[in-house]
């Protein structure tokens, strides 16, 4: 299976992460933003990374994939069977793809995405109004609900940890980081999530990224 799209996007984490939780192998084609690169064009109809090729099946939106990881190799499960853990679990799925990362990605697209990797203005104001006024009450939400040690939904990884932490990543790209001294607990559970295996490998290639273009 292939899967378009660059790491570096929260979204396209997510899927690798999932898929290497699971033991899955994925191809990994980093595209670019806006890449116009047909095959990743025709599994991607709106142009947004990421997006699935599993021979002659194309499907794009990291959510949709997942779910389709899960159906086709069940085990490890990520998102779980039993009602109310799964309703919690895709709420914090859908609490990283929209609020989190509605929030994030004005300061990732204004501070990075824009100034280092399109070389054209980012909207600085954008980018320091979200980080003042919509990241603050999303990280305190945060810290109220994960837990001192474990995961978001139940007692085992799935897809909600991924989902939250995956957008928080973005943070050290940008040279932040979940204040320790304010979210003790979101801090703590936010570098024990991307410790994993299924994060590292990837999060020291955005690292190695990050330092050559923005050197
Ligand atoms: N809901 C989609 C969102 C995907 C998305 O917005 N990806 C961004 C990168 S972080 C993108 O490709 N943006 C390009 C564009 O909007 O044209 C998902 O979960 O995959």
């Amino acid at each position: 299976m292939i899967l378009y799209g660059s790491s570096m996007s929260p979204y396209v984490r997510k899927v690798l992460a999932c898929a290497a939780e699971k033991g899955i192998t994925l191809e990994s084609r980093p595209t670019g933003f806006r890449d116009e690169n047909p095959e990743f064009r025709a599994a991607s109809p709106f142009g947004k990374m990421p997006a699935l090729v599993d021979g002659d099946y194309n499907l794009a939106d990291s959510s949709a994939i997942i779910h389709y990881l899960e159906a086709k190799h069940p085990e490890p499960a990520l998102i779980p069977a039993e009602p109310r853990a799964r309703g919690r679990t895709i709420w914090w799925d859908e609490f990283g793809d929209t609020l989190l990362m509605g929030c994030l990605q004005k300061l990732f697209f204004n501070r990075v995405v824009a100034p280092i990797l399109l070389k054209r203005e980012g909207d600085p104001e954008v980018a320091d109004a979200a980080e003042k006024r919509e990241l603050p009450p999303l990280l305190s939400y945060l810290e109220g609900q994960v837990p001192e040690g474990g995961f978001l939904v139940g007692d085992r990884l799935t897809l909600a940890d991924v989902a939250v932490a995956s957008p928080l990543a973005n943070l050290e790209h940008m040279g932040m980081t979940v204040d320790g001294g304010r979210y003790p607990r979101l801090a703590a559970y936010v570098e024990r999530i991307l410790a994993r295996p299924s994060f590292v490998e990837r999060l020291t290639k955005e690292r190695a990224f990050m330092q050559k273009v923005a050197a």
